[in-house]
């Protein structure tokens, strides 16, 4: 008996961490707009970027009862390489998706900020978009994200401006993005997600050099890729090195490839976590 119940404890434990740790995937419907509930807002801004030197565009998504007599943590949410800052409004319908997650009461009330991720005068995705200045440009968001556009989102909306209520996360070349700039930065950003990311993403010593101090710094990392995605084995570099130095994070392999049906699965599970942990 006893040795059942060593065998147990330590199962159940595991079981309950996962549960808390993965809502589950949606149910039909889930990035559908939905009559009867109440809908959020989306807003188009133009910040002045001195990083870029030009005037820049993001699309801002405020949550239904949304009033500045109230302040919200905020996700900057990151798009792909063929995207901008309407890519996730396209395809993704992300502002459904979190309608409906909030009518189930199932997350807090947060502001999304969808940036233009290619940080250069002409930010378009048009041309080579694998030419090298556009894939350095997504490297140069860093600075227009964190001198540019987040004072300006702080100044103008009412939001907690302190590192527990910020996140940052992204698809493909956006994921590797907000493992960068989140992992970088980690005085600035507790909940780090990256979807299904691409090459951009550093190598895991790089991206974390010191994994102590990280450890309790982090309120959530997550990392998830489709499983028929060619990119699978950076998420899989990535988690191999968390594994190894200890550090806490969610991965999840998925049913998939590199599109936006598994990017809706990861931001409806994702969005669920995001700001909730007292850590
Ligand atoms: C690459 C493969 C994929 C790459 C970028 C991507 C810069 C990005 C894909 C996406 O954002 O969807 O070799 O190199």
């Amino acid at each position: 008996m006893k040795r059942f119940i060593c065998l147990l404890v330590p199962l159940l434990t595991q079981l309950f961490s996962v549960s808390a740790q993965q809502p589950g995937p949606p149910s039909e419907g889930f990035d559908v707009m939905r009559s009867g509930i109440a809908h959020g807002r989306l807003d188009t801004i133009t910040y002045a970027s001195k990083t870029v030197g030009t005037n820049r565009k993001a699309v801002v998504y405020l949550p239904p009862g949304f009033t500045d007599k109230n302040k919200y943590p905020v996700l900057y949410l990151l798009h792909g390489i063929g995207g901008d800052e309407l890519e996730w409004l396209r395809n993704g319908n992300p502002q459904h998706i979190l309608d409906n997650l909030y009518a189930a009461k199932k997350i807090v009330p947060m502001i999304v900020v969808l940036p233009n991720g290619r940080a250069m005068p002409d930010d378009r995705a048009a041309g080579n978009i694998m030419a090298a200045d556009k894939v350095a440009a997504f490297s140069n968001f860093e600075g227009d994200l964190l001198n540019d556009l987040i004072p300006y989102i702080e100044q103008r909306y009412p939001v907690l401006a302190d590192r527990k209520s910020r996140g940052i996360a992204g698809l493909s070349m956006g994921g590797g993005q907000a493992l960068n700039f989140g992992l970088g930065n980690l005085d600035k950003f507790a909940w780090i997600g990256g979807f299904s990311s691409a090459p951009n993403t550093k190598q895991p010593k790089e991206l974390l050099a010191d994994p102590a101090s990280a450890r309790s710094k982090i309120s959530l990392l997550w990392i998830s890729c489709g499983d028929q995605d060619r990119l699978l084995p950076i998420t899989e570099r990535t988690r191999d090195y968390l594994s190894a130095n200890q550090v806490p994070h969610t991965f999840l392999k998925e049913p998939g490839q590199h599109d936006f049906k598994v990017w809706k699965n990861d931001l409806y599970q994702f969005s669920q976590l995001l700001f909730k942990s007292e850590k």
